[in-house]
């Protein structure tokens, strides 16, 4: 008779190998945590020569800049990334006040706004305020739809610019031509924010029942002042050295789905390096894995996740730093809106992208405080617009913001220092920004995301590939804190197993 005592299930536990493919925050956190637990054999295997995937830091001139994550979204007690980022001692003193915690707003209290047209006109607060309230009220109303189960409309787009016209007749019916017809270019403004809020190409393509998926968490969005690399930075240095192989992109992952029981797993490289293991766990972007699935797993994925992998959405967000002599926008002001009088009202896509590019950035975000920073905006673009961007000079894109500035404010001698922009959609190993949910996803899609394989039902060798990643967290998708605690759930996933294991179920290679 088997038997497998106390000391045989750590002798298991020790032994096992775990391969991690991806050395993003997801990848580490679950390094980090089966390294804590004992685990003798884990190793990264990562395809660039970095750490921190999207979490990536730079510079422009002397100032800190991210060209990845921002902010910490909902710092406070339930929010690891705070936890971690307070521990290891990386934010400004008012981030850590209880007041800031306790804050429960959904991210920040509304940024000072400068709206210019395109007529070189700068509007004033009151003229905005009407569809700004009303953009708002419906964003909220929209997360309603997840719990009632029904959706009246066919995307968040829909949803919104109905929901805008039958209110608008209703409320703003003594209001002038005009004057409507500047709300209306402010919602179109502000569909091309929320599609930067969530790395969409247009608010079409995202859902409505499962916009409500998102869960905030309180706390007043903040920032790491010497950088968000400073987190991955404290992650690694707790890490045995030489855990994780560098420049070493992962083409296969050979599972079995049938009762082979012996090293189930093999990791192929590009290299042609191979690594057998008893499990890996996947950390691949989103828009990594829709490119590639089809040749990174063998057998291929089942279909139920796939086709989880194709509904759920990953788009693209950039950010184009701009840096100037000395400011030409308010003192208080915080954020800087365009509204194209030119443009239909309430659209989020330019119709002819090679000629109108621009025309997507929503504005600009100003860099504070400006003793830290200088004088830098920060433009956001998303959408196919945003990788069309990509594919053209650092010069051409200058040379379009310079344009879109000196049109906007009317002032033909503003000109820029230097920029620098991001370039998410053609980096080869993510392929986009983040995630979002498309049309018709549900829970259910991000349930099957994480799903372990083989599947429950499979008699093969349990927990061979585990899912991690910000793709794969049920409400907290798009955010560093959630790929983090995807790392963690997926590290306790095999720790758990092995404290659990039984007999019958140790691979006759342990025996
Ligand atoms: C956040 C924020 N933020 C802006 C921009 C971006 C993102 N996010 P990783 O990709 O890090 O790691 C995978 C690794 O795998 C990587 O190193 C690869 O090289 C490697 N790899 C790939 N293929 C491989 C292969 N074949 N072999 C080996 N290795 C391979 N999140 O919390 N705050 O301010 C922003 C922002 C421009 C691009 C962000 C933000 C997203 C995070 O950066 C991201 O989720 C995590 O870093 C991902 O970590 P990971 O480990 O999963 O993958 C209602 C509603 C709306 C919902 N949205 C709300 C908004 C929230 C998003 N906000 C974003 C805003 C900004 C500005």
């Amino acid at each position: 008779m088997l038997c497998c005592d106390k000391e045989e299930a750590m002798s298991l536990k020790v032994n096992a190998k775990i391969v991690i493919v991806g050395c993003g925050i997801s990848g580490i956190a679950a390094a980090h945590r089966l390294v804590k637990a004992g685990f003798h054999h884990v190793r990264i295997v990562e395809a660039t020569a970095r750490s921190g995937g999207r979490i990536k830091t730079g510079s422009l001139g002397d100032n800190i800049i991210e060209i990845g994550a921002n902010w910490i979204h909902g710092p406070s007690e339930e929010n690891p990334v705070f936890c971690l980022a307070r521990q290891y001692g990386l934010l400004d003193p008012e981030a850590l006040t209880p007041e800031n915690q306790a804050m429960d707003i959904g991210g920040h209290p509304p940024w000072v706004p400068n709206v210019f047209t395109s007529s070189g006109r700068k509007l004033n607060i009151e003229d905005v305020a009407p569809a700004v309230e009303m953009f708002a009220e419906l964003l909220e109303q929209s997360s309603e739809f997840q719990s009632q189960g029904g959706e009246p409309y066919a995307s968040m787009g829909d949803f919104i610019r109905s929901e805008v016209r039958r209110q608008a007749a209703e409320k703003w019916k003594d209001v002038d031509a005009a004057a409507i017809s500047t709300r209306l270019h402010v919602v179109s403004n502000l569909l091309k924010v929320e599609c930067c809020v969530n790395g969409s190409h247009s608010m079409d393509d995202v859902g409505l029942g499962a916009f409500g998926l998102y869960k905030t968490l309180p706390g007043l969005d903040c920032t790491f002042p010497g950088g968000y690399e400073g987190l991955i930075k404290n992650l690694m240095s707790e890490l045995p050295g030489g855990l994780v192989t560098y420049n070493q992109p992962v083409q296969c992952v050979h599972w079995s789905n049938t009762e082979k029981r012996e090293n189930p797993v093999e990791i192929e490289c590009e290299a042609g390096e191979r690594i057998t293991a008893d499990h890996v766990i996947i950390t691949v972007p989103l828009g990594y894995l829709k490119k590639h699935h089809s040749t990174l797993f063998r057998p291929p994925l089942p279909l139920h996740k796939l086709h989880s992998v194709q509904r759920l959405g990953f788009g693209t967000n950039n950010k184009i730093f701009v840096e100037f002599d000395s400011p030409w926008w308010d003192a208080d002001c915080e954020v800087i809106y365009y509204l194209w009088e030119d443009e239909d009202a309430m659209v989020d896509q330019v119709p002819d992208i090679q000629r109108s590019w621009i025309k997507k950035l929503f504005g600009f975000t100003v860099l504070k405080p400006t003793e830290r920073y200088g004088h830098i905006l920060c433009g956001w673009i998303a959408g196919h617009e945003s990788e069309y961007m990509e594919t053209l000079s650092e010069q051409e894109v200058m040379q379009g913001v310079t344009q879109l500035i000196r049109r906007f404010t009317g002032n033909p001698t503003i000109t820029p220092r230097r920029i620098l922009r991001s370039q998410w959609f053609h980096d080869p190993w993510t392929c986009g920004s983040y995630t979002y949910p498309g049309r018709g996803c549900s829970l259910q899609d991000l349930e099957n995301m994480m799903e372990p394989l083989p599947t429950k039902t499979s008699q093969a060798q349990p927990l061979q590939v585990l899912f991690a990643g910000e793709a794969t967290h049920p409400c907290y998708y798009s955010t560093v804190h959630g790929a983090l605690l995807s790392g963690w759930r997926e590290a306790d996933r095999l720790i758990s197993h092995y404290s659990s294991i039984s007999p019958s179920e140790l691979p006759r290679s342990k025996l």
